[in-house]
Parts: structure tokens; sequence; C-alpha cells
């Protein structure tokens, strides 16, 4: 059966017009409202398409209807654009509906301009009552140069009213040129299927229970399960779970009361309007079912509204002086803390003070309004006001990701060591958005080395691992998050202070990578082997390996090269040559030369996927006039040594040592790379299985 997806208007809009949503974000008025309003009636509606459409194209020209306001703004249609104005929210905007597509890969694009540079595309849906908001794409743009954001997503397969909306990380105008969402390769048709029945989680095993002496086990809650009428997630939460953090409900966005403060600026010139409405159905859940609660989070680049750093809170004014934008900051941190802790005393245990104050580039701290205003003192300042006003014994965080490579810690140690010397802060905040790319043993590493030198507890804040892309990625996620549970479990066993490991998420499709399954329970809550795998970390047990286990040809005939064939397997590495050398080879008439390359890390690599999940004995002889030649892999995304070589010298140096290569990898090369750029010359490789 043909069906028509979505509903293709035929009339033509001229001049311009506007549309205006004041209800809110949970009910938005859609423009098919706000052109009946205009009397365009049903009739003029005629040449409706019967195509099944896997390409919605809004061109904002008038000929088509496929958009509807999200959240409160205004929109004027004048000269095929869309100009969004008095925005309620950094969410509120215009968004295509596109709930036939659920249980697809769709690509969604936007030509949009805006004075803010950050502008992205976020889908949204309903999964069985709860409302999910997933990022496709970010981009920079604008006032007057048009920049298009475009990124693929997977719409979970039991998704209601889904949508793609543009958004941005604050509330000025943004003008869309259009929008695009399309599905991408075979379209799935779910049109009629009814979503998957959802399962009673109370008899699963307690995650909790099972961590009693170790940690308390936790999970981040959208406030939309507290009163969803499918109570199997808030069963979920009281079987699995000791310690929630609102997703989003205590973020500055959400605390801050825009229309109070703006309406009369003077009166809250200091100490701006909050409103908990967001929050106080979790906090008072938690309250009244004992589960304890971190707060999340206070001081933030993002999720926070540029009016806040503004004189008057006019943002086409002035930036706020230093000293005011001081009192503004130390007035919120002690509202937002007394109000929880008179309204519901006891439940928040710890903060999240500041939230990702490092650049992700090595570059120190990242740019925002915080220091635009105040200056790279911010963070110091947030937790002397935190620790001045934080209820006796609630613990004070700074929460940060990628926080396990070296160069961001590098960056974040430099920033928290005059505030761990003042004393004013308690833990990290380990977010661990993370992949099975990770080796666990680094990231305790990373762990340990907070605590040595900030004298603080760890908590892991926003725990999800994404499927690997392998011909098991269930499974293989599930072995990964048993092998990190049982590192975690044995760096406390040695005496790291982990004192809370928190999940970001109760169910895959409510994650914001949904499209990653990064958690431990399917959408409809079965669950999955990366649950299992949490659960034999602790028990002891291991996986089940499932019925449809895929099993993988692999070729671990050993890789050899002495390269007097005058031949070589490997490749270059980015923009470094290799080729075969007579001069002063360790054995034999030949070795392998490695020269040029713009970087370090630019060198001499082999592909070793095929070893995955299996321990090599690695031999090899290298000389250089660099100091150091690192022997490192490649692992998606890091880079650990496996083995550093002093080079300094310059004669021959014979290497070799065993390595477990890590398991569920898409691809895997180990390379050479001198630490100077100096050329550097192998011999007699060898990489072979135990
Ligand atoms: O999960 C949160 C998602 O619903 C929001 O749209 C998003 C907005 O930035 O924030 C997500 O949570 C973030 C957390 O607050 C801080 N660390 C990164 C998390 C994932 O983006």
């Amino acid at each position: 059966m043909k069906k028509k997806i979505p509903y293709v208007a035929a009339w033509a809009i001229s001049g311009s017009m506007l549309f205006t949503a004041c209800s809110g974000a949970s009910n938005p008025t859609s423009a098919s409202d706000a052109t009946t309003a205009i009397a365009i009636s049903a009739s003029e509606t005629e040449a409706q398409s019967d195509e099944l459409l896997l390409t919605i194209e809004e061109n904002f020209d008038g000929t088509t209807d496929f958009w509807q306001i999200n959240g409160e703004c205004e929109v004027a249609l004048q000269n095929n654009t869309a100009i969004i104005s008095d925005r309620g929210a950094s969410n509120a905007g215009i968004e295509i509906p596109c709930n036939n597509f659920r249980g697809n890969t769709i690509r969604a694009s936007a030509n949009v301009a805006s004075e803010n540079s950050n502008v992205a595309l976020t889908l949204k849906y309903n999964i069985y009552g709860n409302t999910s908001y997933v990022r496709i794409a970010e981009g920079t743009t604008s006032a007057s140069i048009f920049g298009t954001i475009t990124g693929t997503v997977t719409i979970p397969a039991n998704a209601s009213e889904c949508a793609v909306y543009v958004e941005s990380s604050d509330v000025r105008d943004i003008t869309v040129n259009s929008m695009t969402v399309a599905v991408e390769g075979n379209f799935n048709d779910l049109t009629n299927t009814p979503p998957a029945e959802l399962q009673d989680p109370s008899g699963y095993d307690s995650l909790k229970e099972l961590y009693a002496d170790y940690f308390r086990v936790g999970t981040c809650l959208p406030v939309s399960v507290i009163d969803n009428p499918n109570t199997e997630f808030l069963t979920l939460l009281n079987t699995e779970f000791n310690s929630v953090t609102p997703e989003n409900e205590l973020k500055p966005e959400n605390v801050l009361d825009a229309a109070t403060t703006l309406a009369n600026p003077e009166e809250y010139n200091e100490c701006p309007a909050l409103d908990f409405s967001a929050a106080d159905p979790i906090l008072s859940y938690c309250q009244e079912n004992g589960i304890a609660m971190r707060g999340h989070t206070l001081i933030w680049y993002s999720q926070t509204p540029s009016w806040l750093f503004y004189e008057d809170y006019d943002v086409n004014g002035e930036l706020a002086s230093r000293e005011l934008m001081l009192t503004r900051m130390e007035n919120y941190i002690d509202s937002v803390m007394s109000y929880c802790e008179e309204n519901y005393p006891g439940v928040i245990y710890a903060w999240d003070v500041v939230n990702e104050a490092a650049d992700d580039n090595g570059r120190g701290m990242r740019e925002c309004y915080w220091i635009d205003t105040i200056g790279e003192d911010y963070v110091e300042r947030a937790f002397e006001f935190a620790r001045a006003h934080a209820p006796e014994g609630v613990q004070l965080f700074y929460n940060d990701y990628n926080e396990y490579f070296t160069s961001k810690q590098n960056e974040i140690l430099d920033f928290l060591r005059p505030v761990a010397e003042a004393g004013n802060i308690d833990g990290i905040g380990m977010q661990s958005h993370i992949s099975n790319m990770i080796m666990p043993e680094t990231y305790i590493e990373a762990m340990n080395r907070y605590v040595d030198e900030l004298g603080v507890i760890i908590h892991i804040t926003e725990l999800d691992v994404n499927a690997p892309i392998s011909a098991n990625p269930l499974y293989d996620q599930g072995v990964y998050m048993q092998s990190l549970f049982e590192a975690i479990i044995e760096a406390k066993d040695n005496g790291t202070p982990i004192e809370c490991v928190t999940f970001w998420g109760l169910t895959d499709d409510m994650s914001w990578r949904s499209s990653n399954t990064p958690l431990l329970f399917t959408g409809n809550i079965e669950p999955k082997p990366a649950f299992e795998g949490v659960v034999c970390a602790i028990t002891g047990g291991e996986i089940a390996t499932p019925d449809d286990y895929v099993v993988v040809e692999v070729d671990l005939s050993p890789i050899s090269e002495d390269y007097e064939d005058e031949e070589y397997i490997g490749s270059p590495r980015y923009s470094s040559t290799q080729s075969i050398s007579d001069d002063n080879p360790y054995s034999g008439d030949y070795c392998l030369e490695n020269s040029g390359g713009n970087e370090t890390y630019d060198g001499y690599c082999i592909d070793v996927t095929d070893f995955a999940g299996v321990s090599i004995h690695y031999s090899f002889a290298v000389r250089s006039d660099a100091d150091m030649v690192n022997f490192t892999a490649d692992i998606e995304g890091s880079w650990p040594h496996i083995t550093e070589v002093d080079t300094s010298s310059g004669e021959w140096v014979v290497v070799e040592g065993d390595y477990l290569v890590p398991s569920g990898l898409s691809y895997l090369q180990v390379y050479w790379e001198s630490s100077d750029m100096s050329p550097f010359y192998l011999d007699d490789v060898s990489i072979e299985a135990n």
C-alpha cells in the first residue's frame, strides 16, 4: 500500500507571514494551524502526492508545508526563508515531522544563518511516553552567510512523534533557507508495525545491590519518566539504580526563568529569577523514594542563555562587567543549592559545579561567555562560591568528557590545581562517553592521575559505550563492558576512590546517541549483553554467546618482513614516505627507511585488524637520529604507545614484547613514529599470534 508521507499542499503563499507559538515546547502550534488561521481552506490543498515521500524538502517558498513551529517563538516567511525570532529557549524554532521514517537512518540538512555561530540539528521523538533528543549535527554560521548543517541519525523503530528541529546554543534569531530530511539507504517501512512490547524489569539482576559494597550505580533521568503511564521505566529505575542525575532539568537553561527576569531586568539585575518546575518532579520522586541525586550542572558554557551575560540582560547591549557576573554567578549558585536543600533536604549529595571548561584541542580553556566576562579564573571562583554555599557534606565536582586523553587531562589539571589547593573541589566527574577503543587500563590510569594530583574522589558520571562496528556488535559491546567493569572493580579494590558509576540513560532509545545503542537495555527494556557484562564483572560469570553469533574468518598468519626481497606490506601514515634502503641495514642487504611527513605521527603502519582480541608477539630492529621511536597502536581515536624505544644512540635497537590487541575493532593498525620527524629505519619486523 502506498502512503502519502507526509502531506503536500499546493497553495502558493506570497509576501510575508507571521506564525507564533507561545504554548511551550510540549505543545507546539503547527504551521498548518497557523495557515488555517489565515484562511486557506482545505479545498485549496488538492494537489496531494500519493507518492511515498522518502525525501522531505522544505524551501519555505510557500509551495510546501512540511514544517511546524517547535516551542515558543515567532516565525515569519520572507523571501523564501523562515525567520525565527523571539525564541523562548535554545530549542525553539522550526521542526520537520518525520514519524514515518522511524526504524530508518535519515540524513537531515538545514541551510541556516544566525548571529549565534553555533546552530544545530536535533532529532526528537517520543519513546514509550518518554521524550528523547538526539543531536544530529552542529555547524558554524554567521548572521549574513548561510551555512549548511548536515548529518545522519537512526530513528529507533519504536519511536513516535519524530521530528527534526533546528536549534542553537542561545535564543538569538535563526534564519532557515531550507531543510531536508531524507531516508538513507533502503526504506524500512514500519508505518503499520506496532512498537515492541515493553518488558517488566522487576525480576532483573539488581546492579545497585550487586555493587552495593563498591559504589552507587546511577542513571540520568528525563522528567518524562516520572509521570509516564508506562511505569516499567520507574520499575527499571527502582530495580537497578540508587543515584539519579536529572538529564537536562537542572541545567541553567531550564532553571533560569527568562520570562520573569527579562520582563524586569532592573529588579533581577544581580540575581536572575529561577523556576524549578522542570526539576521538581524528579527531586520530589527521589526524596520520596530515598534515591540520592547528583545535581547537574551549575556553571556550563552550553545550555546557558546568552542574555545572562549582558548588562540589563540585553543581548544587543554590552557584556556585563566582571564584578556583575561574579555577583550573578554567586547568587545563582547559592540560590540553586539553597532551593534544592530547603525543599528536598539531603537529596542532592554531589553537584557538578563546573561542566566542560576544557577545550578539546589542547588549547587550554574553552572559549565561552564566562571567560569573556569573568576571565579564566571563573572556574576557581565558581568552586569558591559553591564551597561557601554548599550544604554540609555535599560534594563538589568538576565534570568533563574525553577526560582520559592525556592532552585534555593536562588542561583540566592545570586549571583545577588552584581549586584543589584552596580545598574547594571533592571530585572529578569522568563523563565517559566512550567506545571500546578506550583501553580500560588507560582509563584507570587517567582516573588515578586525577586522584593523585588533586586529592579527589571519582564519579563516573555519564557512562555510555558505543556498540562497535563489528560482526557481533552487541556481544562485543558486552564483552568490553565486562572488561571495563572488571578494571573498575580492580581499581576500587586497589584503593582508587570510585564512589558512583552513572549510566547516561535508561535505555538505548532514550540515549542522546541512540544510533550507537550505547546502554544496558533495549528501547523496550530487554537486557542487552552489555547489562550481562556489568553483572558478570561482579559475579564472575561469563556472557552467553548469542545463538546468532557470527564467526568471523580471520587471517592470523604471521607478518614478517626483512626487506631482502625489496618489498614491504605496510603503508605510509599520512604524508610520510617509505623506501627500501641499503644504508647500514640491521641484517642482510636492505632495511626500510621512513622519511618526510609533517607531524611526528606520520610514520609507517601495518594493518593488524585480524588480530583483534588476540595476544601478539612483536619484534623489530629500529634506528633513528631521533631520541625516540614509538611503536603505537591506532585504535579508532586513541593511540596508545605499545612501546617507546630509546634511539638516542643512533645505533640499531632490537625490541620485542607482547600486546593484547583490543577486541571488537573495525580496524586496527600499528605504526612507528619518531619523536622529532627525523627519518627512522626498520629491519626484521615480525608480528605473530602468541
Ligand atoms: O543527554 C542530554 C541531552 O538530552 C541534551 O540534549 C544535551 C544538550 O547538550 O545534553 C545531554 O547531556 C549532556 C550532559 O549534560 C553533559 N555531557 C554531555 C551529555 C551528552 O551531550
